[in-house]
This record gives C-alpha cells, structure tokens and sequence, in this order.
C-alpha cells in the first residue's frame, strides 16, 4: 500500500479556480479517473478526476477552497503495484479536457461584425473530442452580439458554452440537440453586420470566423478570451436563463428527464445540487408539481383548447365588454389540481350512488367521548369514525381498495385513506397512512395535525400520496349530496354531507334520528352497481352500529 497525493493537473490558465463540490469522503473507494471534486471558474464548470485507483484517506481541500495545478486534492491509499504507474495513467490524472473551455476565436478588438455569411465554428476545446450539444441557446432569427453564446456542449468532465465570434443575425443553426461536435465543427450562419466590435474587420463574405482564431493552446486562449467558451453557468448569474449546476449534476438530470431550468437549487449560491433533482423528480411523481411541459399538455382547469378530446373550442369571451373586470392568476394548487381533476373526470366512468347512514348513536358517543376527553386537546372528529368505517368495509369490498394496471387490478393489502381539505390556496389531500392499525383518537390527532400543515401550506409530496381511498366531507359546512371526482388511480371516493335529524318509520312511529349523508363514486370499470349499494349499505350498518367495526 502506497500513499498517493492526487493533485490538480493542469488547467491551463485557470490558477485560482473554487471547490464547490466534494464528491467523495473519507473512506470511499474510488476508481480511476473517478471524479473527486468539482471546481468552478468564470470560465467553465469542471470535474477533477483521479488519477488512481484507491482508498481516500484524506480529503485536503474544503468547499469554497481556491485551487491551481499542482494543488492537493486528496491522499489516496493504493495498492503497491498500483502506485508506480503514476505516470502512464497521466492522460487521466491530467485533465486536459476540463480545461477546456477556451478557444479563442478572436481577440475582441478584433472581433468583426458580419457583412455577409460568416460561419462560426466550433473553436479549439482542447482535448475535447465528441462532445455533445445539449442547448441550443440562439434561434434562427435572433440578433447575437460577438462572444454571445450559440450552443451549450457537454463532455463527462465539463460544460462550456461555444460563443459567437462575429456579431450578425443567425441565419442557420447547423447542429441540433445531441448531436456530437469536434473543433472546427460549424454551429452556425451569420449574416448582416449588427453591432459590430470592429467593424472595419469585417471579413469578406462567406468567411470562415472560428477557424480565423489562431489554434492557440488552451491557456493562450483563455488569455485572449474574446470569445473564449465561457461557463454553461456562471456562478452568482445562475439567473441568466441557464441553470447553475455541475457536468454530472446536468448528465444525472438528463438520464431521468428532468427540465433543470425548473429546478431550485439549494447548494451555494443558488446551485443545483443531486438531491435538489431527486427532490423534484418526487414532486413530480407524487403529482405534487408538474414540469412546465406537463403543464403546457395538460388541458387545465381554466380549459386546454379542448382539440385533445375532438370538442370545440373553450368559448372565448371579452368579459370587459360587459363591465368591470379583474383578472387573477390561478394559484400553484387550483392549476395542478384543476389538471388532475379534469383528467379524473373525463377518463373515469364514474357512478354516484347516494344512501343515508344513522348516526344517532355514534354521534352521541362522540359528543360524550369529546365531554371526557376534554382535558387531552385531542377532539373526536365524525372524519376519524368514518376514516374508520371505511377501512372495514374496504377490507370486506377489496375492489374499492384496487387501483387499475392495464388490464389487471393491483389489490393493496394497506390502507391509507386520504381526506379532502380545503386550503386558502385550494384543495390538498392529505393522507392518514395506516388508518387500519390506528384508533380512532391517534386519526383524529393526526388529521387535526395534517389539516393544521395544509392550511399553512406546509404539506409535502410524502404527506399527501399512498392513498387507498378519499374521504371528502363537507359536513362541517352543509349540504345534502355531490358527485366527488374519483382521486386516480383510486377506484372510489366517499362524500359526506350536513348530517340533520330526520323522522324515521320504526314500524310503529316516526323517530328523530339523526342521518348521514353519504355519496359514493366509483370507477365503472372495476366497480359495478351493487357493490357499490352494498359498500354503501355495509357502511351505514357501522355507523349505525360501531361495534360492527370488531367483527
Ligand atoms: N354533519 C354535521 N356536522 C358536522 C359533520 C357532519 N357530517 N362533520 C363535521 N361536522 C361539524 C362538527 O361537529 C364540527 O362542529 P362543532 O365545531 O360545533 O364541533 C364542525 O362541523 C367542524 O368539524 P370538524 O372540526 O370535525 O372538521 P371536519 O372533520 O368536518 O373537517 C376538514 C376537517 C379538514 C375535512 C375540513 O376542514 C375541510 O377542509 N372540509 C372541506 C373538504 C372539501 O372541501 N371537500 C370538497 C372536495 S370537492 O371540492
């Protein structure tokens, strides 16, 4: 075993570059050509490789540090044999690559405006070879200045944006979104001198401006960095449109497909970091966010053109032609749920059947259970016993405990039952999880605690998904019977309405007893009719009698 320093190779000219990312511990076993740390310069974000194979023992640099070539990364222990080769893994431990983001096309006052069609070439990226374009940062149109950037290229080591060495309107963008380029690759057509830095330089037509830069060695380019690349992401700018995270950070989010524009970084200065991408990508999966593009194609609340399902379109009216108005945008929560309650309700074929349970009894338990627990602060809510009911008679009707797989049905064998909640921001779900295992006291507690986090805004994605089943009760506020929208990929959800004391034939007398409202919707496709009487039928039979609920 040998002690190995892994130290900053070159970078060409970048001697005072930041650690912003420690990628490794102490202890981690890594291999060669593992990146290690990732440093950050005005110039390109990058990773600093191992040379070696090993064990680290000590990490010698901390997060803000400055480090040049020759700086010590990390004392790595290595196998004996695996110590002297030092020198042949060089080309690895020497990142030449990540100093990359240099080329100089020009210097600036040099940089020419275009008169006629001048093609911007991929300049001298060092040892890059194939990198890839990942953003195309112009369009076909746009006006560019000299040293504004074209194109975003990404190798496994860095990002670097490819700069434009002429002023001039883009007349044709010659690379599209993955493909791979080299130096001297064309990127795009200039024409038209706007905005010239020189405009006595400018070349005849048709000139061929990335190759006019001298094929300068790295750090000569940075040097001279008129249109030197420059950072896909500048560190403090992350507002610049682009966002502000590291070349592995940006690979991680295309792999899952996540808009990194759309990310919120949480690292240092804003920048995005691995969990803020896996934070995002759960937002997404719990339906507690969508990306911008979900959002463009979901046909949401305030109406998509309605062409998706052959209907004609959503009537568009001048309010303002027939008196004041005002306009107010819908707020985070109303647009994703107005999304999903649209989809719900279009592609379910969904039932209603209406009943009415007696809780009499049960509610005057209730009252007289809140009188004996008042000192506890905990209050029995009707919420918690029909939280209750409903896992009993999901367990003796599974299908309502179902959700649809293509053509198969996933039976859960828990029961977590979410329940509406209406929020100044609009209405949340949130979920008591294992409402089987739980009395009816712990559900009241936790609800009241759920419902407290929603109207303060303060629910997150695990607080609301993994529910079975959807309770919505408007019975705090009144009302007889409505049509709940099913929740997808649930199969039902239960409404309840005002309860109110209602004479009942006993056989020989009207009896005041208090009634239940209950309305219950259900996926057609999984559900039929009698279940849905006889789920309905089962329930008021325990709300009539809690007891049932032990047998
Ligand atoms: N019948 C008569 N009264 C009822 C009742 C019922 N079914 N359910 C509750 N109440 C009464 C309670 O007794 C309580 O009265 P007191 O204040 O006099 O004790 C009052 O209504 C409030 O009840 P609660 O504190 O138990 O609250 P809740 O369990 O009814 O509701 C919550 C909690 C979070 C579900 C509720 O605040 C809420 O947001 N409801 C709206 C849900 C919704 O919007 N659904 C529609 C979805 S579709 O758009």
């Amino acid at each position: 075993m040998a002690l190995v320093d892994i130290k900053v190779p070159d970078i060409g000219d970048f001697d005072e570059v930041a650690v912003i990312e420690l990628l490794v511990k102490v202890g981690d076993t890594v291999k060669a050509e593992q990146s290690l740390i990732t440093v950050e310069s005005d110039k390109a974000s990058m990773e600093i490789p191992s040379s070696h194979a090993g064990v680290v023992k000590e990490i010698k640099v901390k997060l803000g540090d400055k480090v040049a070539e020759g700086s010590i990364v990390v004392a790595l222990e290595v196998a004996g044999a695996a110590a002297e080769p030092a020198a042949a893994l060089a080309p690895v431990a020497a990142p030449a690559p990540v100093a990359a983001p240099v080329a100089a096309a020009a210097p600036v006052a040099a940089a020419p405006a275009a008169t006629g069609p001048v093609q911007v070439m991929v300049p001298d990226i060092g040892d890059f070879k194939d990198v890839a374009v990942i953003e195309l940062l112009v369009k076909v149109g746009d006006t560019v200045k000299a040293e504004q950037s074209l194109i975003t290229v990404e190798s496994d080591k860095a990002s670097m944006e490819i700069p434009s060495s002429h002023a001039g309107v883009v007349k044709e963008i010659k690379v599209k979104l993955g493909d791979t380029v080299n130096i001297g690759d064309l990127v795009v057509v200039l024409e038209g001198a706007v905005g010239a830095a020189a405009p006595a330089a400018a070349p005849a037509p048709a000139a061929v401006a990335a190759p006019a830069a001298a094929p300068v060695a790295a750090a000569a380019a940075v040097a001279a960095p008129a249109a030197a690349a420059v950072p896909a992401h500048q560190p403090g700018t992350p507002s610049a449109g682009l966002p502000h995270a590291s070349p592995s950070i940006r690979k991680f989010a295309r792999e899952l497909g996540v808009p990194l524009a759309e990310v919120k970084g949480t690292g240092p200065k804003g920048r995005i970091t691995q969990a803020d991408v896996q934070a995002f990508t759960q937002a997404v999966m719990a339906g507690a966010t969508q990306t911008k593009a979900q959002a463009a194609k979901a046909p949401v609340a305030t109406g998509g053109g309605g062409s998706e399902l052959g209907l004609i379109p959503w009537p568009k009216v001048d309010f303002a032609k027939f008196g004041p108005i005002e306009r107010k945008e819908l707020g985070r929560i109303k647009k994703i749920s107005g999304a999903n309650l649209l989809r719900n309700a279009v592609m379910i074929p969904a039932v209603t059947n209406h009943d009415d349970a007696d809780i009499t009894d049960l509610e005057a338990f209730r009252v007289s259970t809140n009188k004996e627990n008042e000192k506890s602060g905990v209050k029995v809510t009707m919420l918690a016993f029909l939280i209750k009911a409903c896992v009993a008679a999901l367990k003796k009707f599974p299908e309502f405990n179902s959700s649809l797989d293509g053509d198969a049905l996933i039976y859960k064998q828990y029961f977590h039952i979410g329940f509406a909640a209406d929020t100044p921001n609009g209405l949340v779900v949130p979920v008591i999880k294992d409402a089987d295992k739980k009395g009816v006291l712990q559900i009241s507690q936790e609800m009241g605690e759920l419902a407290k986090k929603a109207r303060d805004g303060k629910l997150g994605p695990a607080d609301m998904s993994g529910a079975c089943f959807t309770i919505s009760s408007l019975g705090g506020i009144g009302g007889r019977y409505f049509t709940p929208i099913i929740n997808a990929p649930e199969v039902a959800i239960l409404g309840v309405c005002k309860s109110q004391i209602e004479p009942k034939w006993d056989g020989k007398a009207f009896q005041p007893r208090l009634m239940l409202p209950l309305s219950l919707t259900w996926d057609h496709r999984v559900i039929d009719g009698a279940a849905a009487a006889r789920f309905n039928a089962f329930l008021g039979q325990i709300l009539a009698d809690f007891r049932r609920v032990l047998l």
